[in-house]
């Protein structure tokens, strides 16, 4: 395992108390961490270079300019997209899949058409594509998941019938956020190939806990938020083949993108300027490639097995926990460093705020996953999600967390 105890003083937020506890923060799934490096990128940008990009000639304004298409340069690296200009720039994964779901949907659906996607998905990766296939007159199928708790993940038996040439585009999650199923992401990407449809990852809970390299991956869409890898929120991307981008028409228009304007008319810059309308986060760009830095000095492949060892070992003492419900694939199997789970009588938003009492912040809700939430008879879940500088001690502590509230409502 990683060396937590000095990995954890990079991180100025997680050395406070809460209710009189050590913070014990067990929610990466919704929001990360940030690292000293990259509170120390924005500020140094905010102190020394802040200024528009694109539009100046000014010193301030190149540096920024450098500063942020620098990012776009780094985040290419990170994921190992062909060029730069594949990497746009977006508020997070939900923007980057409704651009896509507007601009392409719009453009290439029809009547008859259907749009695939998985019964795990996360409502940004649904809803998108429910507008966007009623909007075309087409449908939207879902590959059902295995098992009364999930624990078989897709069925891919299933694909034989569902991947026909009729789907036109294939939207599927990496990795659930709720069932921490690993989705083998390039097996799904060459099968959609082989009808001739594209494909869009939804890489929200994958990014930054694993090496990830797009073209390796094959897929043609990929969709992230810096925020859940150590970087700052309200920047994220959309990687897009290059072919596909430039032929994409920009869903959203204004200034910076446009080559020539009339009172008439406007043509487009090529990629990515044309699907960057306005002034965009530089800031926000600028920490992200800071967070790449950081993670990579880390090291993907040692975060990905720091949160194997991790979710292994809170797979075997959580379901020693009687009566305890867990979703996803059992203990033993492959997952992602997140576990979800229910108990028949504590309400999952009674279990996180006692839990709070005790230091630990976990989530508990739908997790935006309602169809698969009532698919499985549940209106919510307790769900614990680790990150590289969580730590086996945290997992007794949420463990001992569970057992004093499950006792608090049995009454004994
Ligand atoms: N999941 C969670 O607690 P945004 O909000 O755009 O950064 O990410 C949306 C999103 C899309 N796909 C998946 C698989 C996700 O997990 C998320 C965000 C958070 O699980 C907030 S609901």
């Amino acid at each position: 395992m990683l060396d937590s105890k000095k990995i954890r003083s990079d991180f100025p937020i997680l050395h406070q108390q809460i209710n009189g506890h050590p913070l014990v923060y067990l929610d990466n799934g919704a929001t990360s961490q940030k690292p000293r490096a990259v509170i120390d990128a924005l500020v140094r940008y905010y102190e020394r270079d802040n200024s528009n990009v694109h539009r100046g000639l000014h010193a301030l304004s190149m540096r920024a300019t450098d500063g942020y298409e620098g990012a776009r340069t780094r985040i290419a690296k990170f994921i190992n997209a062909a060029d730069p200009a594949e990497i746009i720039f977006t508020r997070g994964t939900t923007e980057s899949i409704n651009l896509v779901a507007r601009s392409w949907a719009h453009a290439h659906l029809k009547s008859g058409d259907v749009i695939l996607t998985t019964e795990m998905e996360h409502h940004s990766n649904l809803v998108p594509w429910q507008q966007a296939a009623k909007a075309a007159g087409a449908t939207v199928r879902y590959i059902p998941v295995l098992g009364t708790d999930a624990e078989g993940g897709l069925d891919l038996a299933a694909l034989d019938t569902l991947l026909t040439p009729q789907v036109k585009l294939f939207a599927f999650t990496h990795i659930s956020n709720t069932l921490g199923t690993i989705n083998p992401a390039a097996e799904l990407c060459r099968r959609a190939r082989a009808v001739g449809a594209i494909t869009v990852i939804d890489a929200a809970q994958s990014i930054g806990h694993a090496p990830l390299d797009v073209r390796a991956l094959g897929c043609d869409f990929l969709a992230f938020s810096g925020h859940k890898m150590c970087g700052p929120t309200g920047i994220g991307v959309l990687y897009g083949r290059q072919a596909l981008l430039d032929k994409l028409a920009p869903d959203e228009t204004g200034g910076g993108m446009v080559v020539n304007v009339t009172y008439e008319s406007a043509t487009w810059k090529p990629t990515p300027e044309r699907h960057e309308a306005g002034t965009p986060h530089v800031a926000g760009a600028i920490g992200l490639a800071a967070a790449c830095d950081y993670l990579d000095t880390i090291g993907r492949e040692a975060i990905a097995a720091h949160d194997h060892t991790l979710a292994q070992l809170a797979m075997e003492k959580l379901s020693a926990i009687p009566g305890i419900r867990i979703l996803g694939p059992r203990a033993g199997a492959e997952r992602a460093g997140l576990v979800s789970f229910a108990f028949p009588d504590v309400h999952a938003h009674d279990i996180v705020t006692f839990a709070d009492e005790d230091g630990l912040a976990l989530r508990g809700g739908h997790h935006c996953n309602q169809p698969l939430m009532r698919k499985l008879g549940l209106t919510s879940t307790t769900r614990a999600s680790f990150y590289f500088y969580n730590t086996a001690d945290e997992i007794d502590l949420l463990v001992t967390s569970l057992r004093r509230i499950q006792k608090f409502f049995a009454g004994t």
